[in-house]
Order: C-alpha cells, then structure tokens, then sequence
C-alpha cells in the first residue's frame, strides 16, 4: 500500500519534467507561479518553490529568497506580492499603490499585505544543502530581514500582546476563498453596491471583465460577486494606506488565522535553530512573544466539535467553518498526541478528508464542499507538503507516505496543474503551477536521498 519507492520508480522522468517546468517559469531573478494567470513573484510561492530549486540549484535557490527580500518594507513586512515591473502590468501595480505607505521600498512595487510567513522554513531547508561554514554565511546573509519580518509580526498583528497574530485579508492566508473568511466577509465586509449587484444578477456582466477566467474555467475560481468583495477589501485598506492602527480602528474584518498561526508557529521554531547556528541573538521579548503563540494555539480548540479554527479578532468567537486550515496544528507540531490522533482520524475519514484523492481544501461533509473551485474543495499539492510534514512529526510516517504518493499519482501525466478534483483526481486551475513541481521534486529527492542512506 505504502510503495512510495515503487511509486517513484514507475515515475522515472517526473523530477525532470518538474525542474524543466521551474526552469521554464523562471523569469531571472524570480520564478512566477504560472504563466499569464500569476505574472508577479508571491511570497509563499517562491518559498516552495525553492524547497524544489534547493535540490538542483541551491544558488538559484537562495536566489529565489533574497529576491523577495528586496520588496521586504522599512517595517519589517514581506509583501505578499512583488509587481513584475513590464508596462503591460501597471493597473496590477496601480491597483495596491504601495507609495502611498512610507515604508514601502522605493525601488519597487509591492501589495501592502503579508502571506503566511513560510521564509524561514524555505532559508531552513536551503540551508540543510550546504556544507556549515556555507550555512553560516547563507543564515548571516538573511538572518536580519527574517528576524525584523517575525518582529514585524508582533509588534503590529499582536498589537495586545495574547500570542495569536490577525491578519487583515483572506489573500495573507493564501487559502483565499475559503469559508471560514468569507463567510466573515459576506456578513461584515459587503459594501452595499455589491449587495445590490448580487441581488440584480449584474455581477453576470461584471464577470465580462475578468481577467482570470480568460485562462481557467469560471466554476474553478471564486465567484465574481466574491472577487469583487476581495478587490473592495484591498481598496479599503490601501485607503487606510496600509497603516494598521488606522486598519483596526473600527475594523469589523481582522481574523486570527489558524494556517497562519500555525506557520508562524513552526517558522520561529526555525528561526531559534537559525539563531543557534549563527551563534547570533534573538531577543528576550521576542522569544517570549513566540513561546506566547505556541500557547496561545489552544485557545484555538473547540471541545464540542473537538477541532481547531480560526476566531475573530475583536470577538474572541471561533468560525467554526472546517476547512484544511483545521489540519495544520499537525505541521506546528505544539498539540498533544491525543489532539494529533483526532485530526488524523479525520484524515482518514472518507466524508471528511478522505476522499480518493486527498487532501480536500474544504471536508467533504461541508455544504461549502465544491470539488472544483479553488479554495473550497480541491486537493493541492503545497498543503499536502505541509501535512506530510505534519504527519512525520507525530508519528505517523506511513500516512505521510500514503499522502505523498497518493498526490504524486495525481502527476502521473506530467501535468503539474495549481489543484485537483478531490474525487476523481482531475487536473483543474492553471496548468504548469510552480509549486506543485517544486514540491513534487523536494518529496521525490528527499525520498531517495533517504534511501540510498539506508
Ligand atoms: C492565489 O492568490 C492570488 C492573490 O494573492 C490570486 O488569487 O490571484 C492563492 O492561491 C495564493 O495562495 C497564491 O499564493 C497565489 C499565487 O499562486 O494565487
């Protein structure tokens, strides 16, 4: 059942395919997403995507991290985006108008929002294909932006000091259309003009002018009456300009995210192992910050539905919406045993997240299940990197090993698609997506190195 090796072998040519594919994405300094449909550099794309690089070009690699260092603001924050610079783009540019922060860099153009913050986890496992005294000078290299990126953090998404960090926008949680958020957004965030484009049906005009759907089939993305209430929540806080205290003065819409908790939680983990190999300081009142969020997760736990969630920031309520964000705490890897044993259980649960081809963005018992749109449903390969991960830590390799071939299979015609219909295994979204490469080779070379050890 487990034959990952087997698996590996019936696939010869799948790391080749992988490293053609984020060669041809490669555009010099950075490596986009896809091509057309994601132009720009994103921050947790390009992170995955060196977990891949790192295996054929740790250079490149190392290249893929210092490029989006370069967007990094005088704050501390790393974008999310970084504009491709061509004239063809400048509405994507226009549309965020990063100078209008003064801590936005000067030389180019960038969202005012952040991603889960999978930097360190990236630096981390580049790190692991150098030699020490390589190491050392790769850690030196980017230890302060990272240090002052996690400070960021903090001092401005944890302004009360109780561990959890919000986060303004459903695109920081890259899971961008999923329940848990947008349901906080139709019942908060819904400007009166949109309401009334739902309600007259105009919003099938609206969807004339999208851009996305150009390349990917309509019921794969989000709906146009939800990418219209994303593209309102970004103009509210670029007119804010991106200033946080003036973002939560009266902010109804800031959630304490629990992928992004949980990412967080792992990344300061590797920030200490950082700081270590470095012999360098972190300090004092900052490691206490971390040690805060790692203890703050259980405020996470619902005991009825006995699972994790997202809650809101100002009420302190759970959104009790299951979504894959509920699976991460495995990836933390600060809950207990007996926590970790409930979630795989749900794993393996075929009305939850067991179907054929796992893992579904969204259980497949939620009547927001729909197994081909995005964020709401579909498997990807870059979360399933995460809960592999996850799995390992607590023990449970053969599951690991179980997920990882079952989303190789899902490669078996070379198609490196964005996501996959959770049931029947189908390639949807854009086609030739970097991080499904990326983290196929990082499983496939990870898996020999391992045995050939043996
Ligand atoms: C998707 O998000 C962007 C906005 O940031 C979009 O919808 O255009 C998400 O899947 C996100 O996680 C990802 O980083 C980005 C680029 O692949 O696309």
């Amino acid at each position: 059942m487990y034959g990952i090796l087997k698996g590996m072998s019936d696939m010869p040519d799948l790391s080749e395919q992988a490293i053609a594919l984020l060669q041809k994405n490669d555009r010099g300094l950075y490596t986009v997403p896809a091509d057309n449909l994601y132009p720009h550099q994103w921050l947790w794309d390009s992170c995955f995507i060196a977990l891949g690089q790192r295996h054929y070009d740790v250079e490149r690699a190392k290249m893929e991290i210092l490029s989006l260092l370069r967007g990094q603001w005088g704050n501390g924050m790393v974008p999310h985006m970084i504009f491709n610079k061509e004239l063809e783009y400048r509405n994507d540019r226009n549309a965020w108008r990063s100078w209008v922060s003064p801590y936005a860099p000067d030389d180019v153009v960038t969202s005012g929002i952040t991603q889960p913050p999978m930097l360190a986890e990236a630096i981390f496992r580049i790190g692991e294909k150098l030699d020490l005294p390589e190491r050392r000078s790769w850690y030196r290299q980017v230890f302060p932006g990272l240090l002052a990126y996690h400070e960021w953090m903090y001092r401005e998404r944890d302004p009360h000091e109780e561990g959890l960090t919000l986060q303004i926008h459903p695109w920081e949680t890259g899971l961008d259309n999923n329940p848990a958020w947008m349901s906080e957004l139709h019942e908060h965030l819904l400007p009166g003009w949109i309401r009334f484009i739902q309600k007259t049906r105009l919003d099938i005009v609206a969807s004339l002018f999208r851009r996305d759907t150009h390349s990917v089939s309509p019921d794969q993305r989000f709906s146009t009456i939800d990418a219209l209430a994303l593209y309102d929540a970004q103009r509210r806080l670029r007119r804010k300009e991106y200033n946080i205290d003036r973002i939560l003065d009266h902010s109804l819409f800031t959630i304490e995210d629990l992928a992004f908790n949980c990412i967080l939680i792992r990344a300061n983990e590797h920030l200490v192992n950082i700081a270590k190999t470095l012999r360098a300081d972190i300090p004092e009142a900052t490691l206490q910050r971390m040690e805060r969020t790692r203890r703050a997760l259980d405020e996470l736990w619902d005991p009825y539905t006995e699972a994790y969630y997202p809650r809101d920031f100002v009420t302190h309520k759970l959104i009790k919406e299951p979504t894959i964000e509920g699976l991460l705490p495995l990836y933390a890897g600060c809950i207990s045993p007996e926590r970790a044993e409930l979630l795989v259980k749900s794993l393996e649960n075929g009305h939850m997240f067991g179907p054929a081809h796992p893992v579904p963005s969204v259980p497949l018992n939620s009547p927001w299940f729909n197994a081909d749109r995005y964020w709401q449903g579909p498997t990807w390969l870059n979360t399933n990197w995460l809960i592999a991960d996850g799995l390992k830590r607590y023990g449970y390799k053969d599951h690991a090993e179980a997920l990882i071939e079952s989303s190789l299979e899902l490669l078996d015609g070379g198609e490196f698609n964005e996501y996959f219909n959770p049931l029947t295994g189908k390639p949807l979204g854009a086609k030739n997506f970097s991080w499904t490469a990326a983290v196929a080779l990082d499983w496939l070379k990870t898996a020999k190195a391992k045995s050939v050890k043996k």
